[in-house]
C-alpha cells in the first residue's frame, strides 16, 4: 500500500537521548514503507549553522540519508527552531528543503503544509522575533561567527525565551481561526497539515476543511500515516 509520513516537533538535543532513540527506531523500521517521508520542522531543538557537528547531528544525518537512499522522498519545511538548517545538511542527506508554504496533492486532495509558527498570528512577540531572525543580513552575520558564539548566544536567546513563554496565556500560543480559514482559502486547498501547536488534532472546519495538526515527540512518537484511502495518527 502507498502511503505517507508525517512528523514534526521532535526537537531533538543531546539532553533528551530517549528522543533520538525514538527517531531511529522509526527511520529504521517504518520509514522505509514509505514512499515520502514530510519533516514539518523542529527536527532539532536548535540549529546554529550547518557547520556545526555532534554525534547527535552525524546520527540524524546517517538515519536519513540512509532513508533516502533506499527510495524513499525525504521533504524538510523550517520549524521556528531549525530555520536556519540550510542546503548544505538538506544535500549531505538527499532531502529536499521546501518554503515556508508548500501545497502537494496527496492521493488526490491538494494538501498545504507548514510548520504551523506562521499561523499563531496572535503571539505578536513571537512573530516580532520571527520577522528579526528571518531578515537575511541577520542570519548572514550570524552565521558568520565562531560556533562557540553562536552556540552561546543561542542558549541565551533560548534562555531568556523560555522565561517569556511562562507568562504568555495558551490561546494566543494557538493558531488563528480566521486566518486559518483565509489560508484554506488563499492556497485553494482543503485540507492542512502542520505542526509547531502541539495540539495533535483533527479539525473538521465548516464547509469542508480539513486541518491536520501534528503532535510533538516526547513519551512516544507521533506519526502521520497518509495513504489512498485514510490518515491516522501512529503513536508508538
Ligand atoms: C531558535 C528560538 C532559539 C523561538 C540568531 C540571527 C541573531 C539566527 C539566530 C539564534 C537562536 C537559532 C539561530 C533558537 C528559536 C530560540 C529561542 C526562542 C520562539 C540571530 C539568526 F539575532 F542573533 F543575530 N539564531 N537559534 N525561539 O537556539 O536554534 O522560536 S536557536
Ligand atoms: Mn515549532
Amino acid at each position: 500500500m502507498r502511503k505517507t509520513y508525517f512528523i514534526a516537533d521532535l526537537h531533538l538535543s543531546e539532553s533528551r537521548p530517549h528522543l533520538t532513540q525514538l527517531f531511529t527506531d522509526f527511520m529504521q523500521q517504518r520509514a522505509p514503507e514509505a514512499e515520502a517521508l514530510y519533516i514539518l520542522g523542529d527536527l532539532f531543538d536548535f540549529w546554529i549553522g550547518d557547520d556545526e557537528s555532534s554525534p547527535l547531528i552525524e546520527s540524524v544525518r546517517n538515519h536519513i540519508r540512509r532513508l533516502t537512499e533506499k527510495g524513499v522522498a525525504c521533504y524538510f519545511i523550517h520549524g521556528n527552531r531549525d530555520f536556519l538548517l540550510g542546503e548544505k545538511f538538506a544535500r549531505s542527506c538527499g532531502m529536499q528543503l521546501l518554503p515556508t508554504y508548500q501545497v502537494i496533492n496527496l492521493y488526490g486532495t491538494d494538501t498545504l503544509l507548514c510548520h504551523g509558527d506562521t499561523l499563531c498570528i496572535d503571539d505578536v512577540n513571537y512573530q516580532r522575533f520571527r520577522r528579526k531572525v528571518q531578515q537575511k543580513w541577520r542570519q548572514k552575520l550570524f552565521l558568520c561567527l565562531p560556533i562557540s558564539l553562536r552556540l552561546k548566544i543561542a542558549a541565551r536567546i533560548r534562555l531568556q525565551s523560555g522565561r517569556d513563554k511562562k507568562n504568555k496565556p495558551a490561546q494566543i500560543m494557538d493558531v488563528n481561526p480566521d486566518f486559518v480559514r483565509q489560508t484554506f482559502e488563499q492556497f485553494h486547498v482543503e485540507r492542512i497539515i502542520h505542526g509547531h501547536t502541539h495540539r495533535q488534532n483533527i479539525h473538521r472546519i465548516a464547509p469542508h476543511f480539513t486541518r491536520i495538526v501534528l503532535g510533538d515527540w516526547g513519551e512516544t512518537a507521533s506519526i502521520l500515516e497518509v495513504n489512498q484511502e485514510e490518515y491516522l495518527f501512529r503513536r508508538e
